[in-house]
């Protein structure tokens, strides 16, 4: 990484490509000495947002809008200026290159955030949920990013931090006068603080599993043999007619990926070609050879099951299939065709299969569908009644998880009563994992392994 502190740097902060308009943007202590250099404008002096043109010289080179921000109250801390313009690649370049001959420099990756992290804008786990707030593919995601970046989960390891602060000095007074302890803060006061910052840590490390599902998603793959209504039931899911029906067995032979908002998670469906015991052409084999790798790969198994019909030989087999390949992850069970009369017995011993969850459903009549999608985020593990969620990352997690290892090992020392030295050192410990989340203390490499996963231009 190449980031000087001192250097006023310039990039387009808006995605790549053609569009209404783009952003380009400059920070630094030269911004407005740089951009006054290659903008004219009429508009009145003082103005913090100006019209007017983009110039080379003698040459007009964009028709844009200027919006100065000045040092402090800026995103970046530094001198600001955002040039809205043409979202035409070739100018966008033009513009970029003439900031470049004036005295910027082009932006490192996530530099402009960098800058804010630096400039005491943001603190890193703020600077570092800006990255998920832009890359969240649903709105639970994106509500539990922005909570981030606005500080809810920061200001929550800063107070467990603060009141350690305050009970670390309670402890050291009894460090330097032992037969004072009652005056200052009774050992019992100190447990019951200490057991209180322990849960306020849990509580943050209990949010991980579901801030990961929140980004990452979940995959799904849709299986069962050929008719059962598996393509129908993608086409249900997404509310378009995505993949092609019939009732020509072997219709599917592609996979078919998409991603839906399933209550709040990202939800990635996989539609496979149907596995049966014979394959009418080496097209369908392959099909049926990709819907098997594909199975592999996916988090959990929608089955679908044509209940108009009772089990043959080819539900056997894609149980035999998923007990033979040793695949054992959470299953449910879609009864499809609960619109025609039921013909289907399936009994846990049926198959040999323990199903997660059962569902009847109609692809054609879209019955059940919302159901299905309750029991799925069930299944993924969000929690129904909870929508505020919190981003915590796998670098939190596991200073989360130290500070944790460190303040039971604090409450330990401070029990046994003659190891009260052990009980600040390690209180002591559990404070500097918090500082870290919020990038206090924090050495150079990790700062820019984290920044360089960021785009140019955030
Ligand atoms: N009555 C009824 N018919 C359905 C339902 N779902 C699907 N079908 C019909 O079942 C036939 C097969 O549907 P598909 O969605 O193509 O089945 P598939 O499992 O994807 O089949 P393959 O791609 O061949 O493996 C089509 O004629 C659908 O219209 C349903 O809920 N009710
Ligand atoms: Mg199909």
């Amino acid at each position: 990484m190449n980031y000087l502190k001192n250097d006023t740097i310039a990039a387009l902060s808006t995605a790549a490509g053609k569009s209404a308009i783009a952003v380009v943007r400059l920070s630094g202590e030269n911004a407005f000495e740089i951009i006054n250099k290659v903008f004219k404008t009429k508009s009145a002096v003082g103005k913090q947002v100006k019209y007017g043109y983009i110039v080379d010289g003698t040459k007009n080179i964009d028709e844009v809008i200027c919006t100065f921000f000045k040092a402090p109250h800026t995103y970046t801390g530094e001198n600001l200026v955002e040039i809205s313009m043409h979202g035409n690649p070739v100018i966008i370049d033009e513009v970029l290159n003439l900031l470049y001959k004036s005295g910027a420099r082009p932006a490192e990756s996530g530099e402009f955030t960098y800058k804010a992290f630096l400039n005491g804008k943001k603190d890193l786990a703020e600077a570092e949920a800006v990255c998920n707030l832009i890359t969240s593919r649903t709105a639970t995601s994106a509500k539990a990013a922005l909570n981030n970046v606005s500080g809810v989960f920061s200001s929550k390891v800063k107070t467990i931090k603060d009141n350690l602060t305050n009970l670390i000095a309670f402890m050291e007074v009894t460090l330097d006068h032992p037969e004072e302890d009652v005056v200052f803060l009774s050992r019992k006061e100190k447990l019951t603080r200490l057991d209180s910052y322990v849960q306020d840590v849990k509580n943050l490390l209990s949010s991980y599993e579901i801030g990961k599902l929140l980004q990452n998603g979940i995959k799904a793959a849709i299986i069962g043999k050929p008719n059962a209504g598996k393509s129908s039931l993608l086409n249900a899911i997404l509310g378009k007619n995505r993949a092609i029906v019939t009732d020509i067995a072997g219709t599917t032979r592609d996979t078919i990926e998409e991603t839906v908002d399933c209550r709040g998670i990202p939800l990635t469906i996989i539609d496979t070609a149907g596995i049966r015991d014979h394959a009418d052409n080496s097209i369908e084999l392959m099909g049926q050879e990709r819907t098997k790798e594909t199975i592999t790969k996916a988090d959990f198994l929608l089955w679908v099951f044509d209940s108009s019909s009772n089990l043959d030989k080819n539900d056997i087999k894609i149980a035999d299939f998923l007990k033979k390949s040793g695949i054992n992850m959470p299953t449910i069970a879609v009864l499809n065709k609960s619109d025609l009369p039921v013909n289907l017995s399936l009994t846990k011993n049926s198959l040999g299969i323990v199903f997660q969850d059962t569902i009847n459903i109609s692809a054609k009549t879209e019955k059940g569908i919302s159901d299905l999608l309750d029991k799925i985020a069930k299944t993924a593990g969000a929690n129904e009644t909870q929508n505020d969620y919190l981003m915590i990352n796998s670098r939190h997690y596991a200073l989360l998880q130290n500070a944790l290892d460190a303040l039971t090992k604090t409450r330990t020392a401070l029990e046994s009563k003659n190891a009260d030295e052990i009980a600040c050192f390690e209180a002591a410990n559990a404070q500097n994992s918090l500082n870290e989340v919020l990038g206090i203390n924090v050495n150079q490499d990790i700062l820019d392994t984290i920044f360089s996963t960021f785009c140019i231009g955030k």
